[in-house]
């Protein structure tokens, strides 16, 4: 037994079905081998979930779940985890959130809060030390992101911690998300329809101010996180990093071939220049942040589109998705449709993959010109937005996602759906950038870019071969990002863009837990949580009678038969060798098997026997 400081111990266990709800308590091994969100809400879920499950039953479980560092004066740790069985892919699904929600539930006194059943009524959940309130909350469905959240700090004040879905979430678009803070969102897996159909519309988390949980070493806590403060202050390029975030990426993408231009068929966009980081710093209104962080990265803009005005919290990923991917070439439009996301509280990365894959559909004439929608369109894009809110059309098809919308539309279309699992690709295009590819292709969630961003470092380092030292270098980053920083739970920005030291982290660790955490153990703890993923995604497949092998792991067909035509690198695409070659070296290195399945053996050496029964001999 550890003796249980950093964590709490506990969980909260809410079924919207009864209205009913229970504290447990969370055994001490499970979390020093778990740690907290990601980790630890993998853990939950396999064994709350019964395998095969309907993600969008009663039987479903959500997690929202925090982890030992988050909520101390330490650099950004004003995040949690929301996870799920995923009503887009059928696998695990989760995302991360900086919102105040994060240090409220370590002030309730508790590592997750697990939410299962089906109310028939919406309710909001109002939740504090004593337990859970039940609120109906008739008057707030229907409401966009925005307002909803303005009615419900207006009834309990700025403070609380508040999470909750749009009109998107409630109507089970499977890639909506769960929304905080007009403009924060998480769980592109559809975490959002996951609540939808429980009919939860928000939670209000209240800490009524009390401490976060007592720490091993709070002086020690306390050094550190100023110390690792000042680090990310004095960062030689903290300014330009205050003056762009993330949308200083946009330069960077065009600069190296690999901004997402016209559904993926292209590195590079003509205007790109029109959606950068320096447009937006002259749109922005004002910056914001998440809980405990120094190096805020929130950018929101005022804009004017056509006769629509308006403000928007502007990233990377969404100005790509929905600027260069559609061929919208003004960020005040792009605005707009980020702003329409986030009001309806869909995942802007899948939206945009959506539109642009009707765009191309439309254009090989698969889908018809009056039913269509053109390259560039923003006006339509704005209805078509609406449309696959209220399910409307072809609305209705792409509501499903790419994956499930290719195989509706037929045609070849599934040659240009551009996923891998069924989660749609987020913004960096891979035809020349094969580790990113494979990166994409064994995220934990499906595309995503979270797990391992390992493009930066590839356009660097020959930028074209397939070799065992990239995909070394693509385990050791999903170790350290889609592992390590997904279960403490932090910000992983203040090491990747700021570069604060990595060692900071073990040692806020023991400070804050009294465990000692060498790179070792967090390597196998790593290995513990990908493999853990892996069984799921396998087990909930089988169980649906889906079947696994390696073409899971593959990433969009387009990368590999449609090469750029543009710019330096005009002509390349992914070689299938290759890739195959790099994911055999990937799955040697995870002690998987040549389906990418883990390998009993290395389900043993990890202290995950319990999942041997279910994937030992699929
Ligand atoms: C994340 C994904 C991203 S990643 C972006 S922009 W990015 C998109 N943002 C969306 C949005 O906004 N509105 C909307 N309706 N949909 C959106 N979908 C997209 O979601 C976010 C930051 C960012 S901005 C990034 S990279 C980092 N992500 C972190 C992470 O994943 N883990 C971690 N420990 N730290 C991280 N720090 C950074 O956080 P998902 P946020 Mg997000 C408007 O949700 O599902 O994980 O997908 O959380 O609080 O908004 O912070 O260029
Ligand atoms: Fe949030 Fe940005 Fe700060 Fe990370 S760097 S904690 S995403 S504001």
């Amino acid at each position: 037994m550890i003796s249980l400081k950093g964590w709490t111990g506990r969980g909260l266990l809410i079924d919207v079905s009864e209205r009913k709800f229970k504290f447990f308590e969370i055994d001490a091994e499970i979390l020093k081998n778990f740690i907290g969100g990601r980790g630890l809400a993998v853990r939950l879920l396999w064994d709350l979930n019964e395998p095969g499950v309907d993600p969008l039953s009663p039987k479903n479980h959500l997690i929202i779940a925090v982890g030992p560092l988050t909520g101390y004066s330490l650099p950004s740790s004003g995040k949690l985890v929301v996870a799920s069985k995923s009503p887009l892919t059928h696998g695990y699904g989760d995302g991360n959130i900086g919102c105040k929600a994060a240090v409220e539930i370590r002030k309730v006194g508790v590592d997750a809060i697990v939410i299962r059943g089906a109310s028939e009524k919406p309710l909001l959940l109002y939740i504090t030390r004593k337990g859970v309130d039940f609120i109906e909350a008739d008057d707030l469905w229907g409401l966009s992101t925005w307002d909803a959240e303005d009615r419900i700090r207006g009834r309990y004040g700025k403070n609380v911690g508040v999470l909750l879905i749009g009109p998107g979430g409630e109507s089970l678009v499977r890639f909506a998300t769960v929304v905080s803070e007009l403009g924060r969102s998480a769980g592109r897996p559809g975490m959002g329809a996951v609540l939808g159909s429980k009919k939860v519309k928000a939670l209000v988390i209240d800490g009524e101010g009390r401490e976060l949980p007592e720490v091993a070493s709070p002086n020690e806590l306390k050094e550190l996180g100023q110390e690792a403060y000042r680090k990310v202050k004095e960062a030689p390029n903290y300014d330009f990093w205050m003056r762009q975030g993330t949308m200083m990426t946009v330069e960077w993408a065009q600069k190296a071939s690999v901004l997402p231009t016209k559904n993926f068929s292209e590195g590079m966009f003509d205007e790109a220049d029109k959606i950068s980081g320096n447009v937006m710093e002259r749109m922005r209104v004002h910056r914001k942040g998440c809980p405990m962080c120094n190096m805020p990265c929130g950018h929101v803009v005022g804009y004017k589109a056509d006769s629509i005005e308006g403000r928007a919290e502007l990233d990377y990923e969404n100005v790509a998705m929905l600027g260069s991917n559609l061929l919208i070439g003004d960020l005040n439009k792009v605005s707009h449709l980020n702003r329409l996301a986030d009001e309806y509280g869909i995942d802007t990365i899948s939206l945009g993959s959506v539109i642009a894959f009707a765009m191309e559909a439309t254009e090989q004439g698969i889908i018809s010109k009056d039913e269509g929608i053109e390259w560039g369109d923003f006006k339509a894009a704005c209805e078509l937005i609406e449309d696959i809110v209220r399910w409307r059309g072809l609305g209705a098809k792409l509501a499903l996602g790419v994956r499930r919308a290719s195989m509706e539309l037929g045609g070849g279309s599934e040659r240009f759906a551009i996923h891998v699992k069924g989660l749609e690709v987020s913004a960096y295009d891979c035809h020349a950038a094969p580790a990113m590819a494979l990166a994409y292709g064994t995220s934990s969630i499906g595309a995503h870019h979270k797990d391992a961003w390992i493009i930066s470092y590839e356009v660097q380092t020959n930028r074209l071969a397939y070799n065992e030292e990239k995909v070394k270098k693509l385990v050791w980053m999903q170790n350290i990002r889609g592992a390590m920083f997904e279960s403490l739970v932090t910000c992983r920005l203040p090491w990747i863009e700021l570069g604060l030291d990595l060692d900071y982290y073990p040692k806020l660790l023991k400070a804050a837990t009294g465990v000692t955490y060498t790179w070792d153990d967090l390597e196998v703890f790593a290995n513990r949580v990908y493999s853990l993923i892996r069984a799921f995604w396998v087990r909930e497949y089988l169980h649906e009678g889906k079947g696994w092998g390696r073409h899971m792991d593959y990433p969009p067909i387009k990368w590999f038969e449609k090469p750029l035509t543009k710019g330096p690198l005009a002509g390349t695409k992914l070689d299938r060798e290759g890739y195959d070659f790099m994911l055999s070296k990937y799955y040697e290195l995870r002690g998987w098997d040549k389906s990418g399945v883990p390998r009993v053996d290395t389900l043993r050496r990890l202290g995950l026997e319990f999942t041997i029964k279910y994937v030992g001999h699929h």
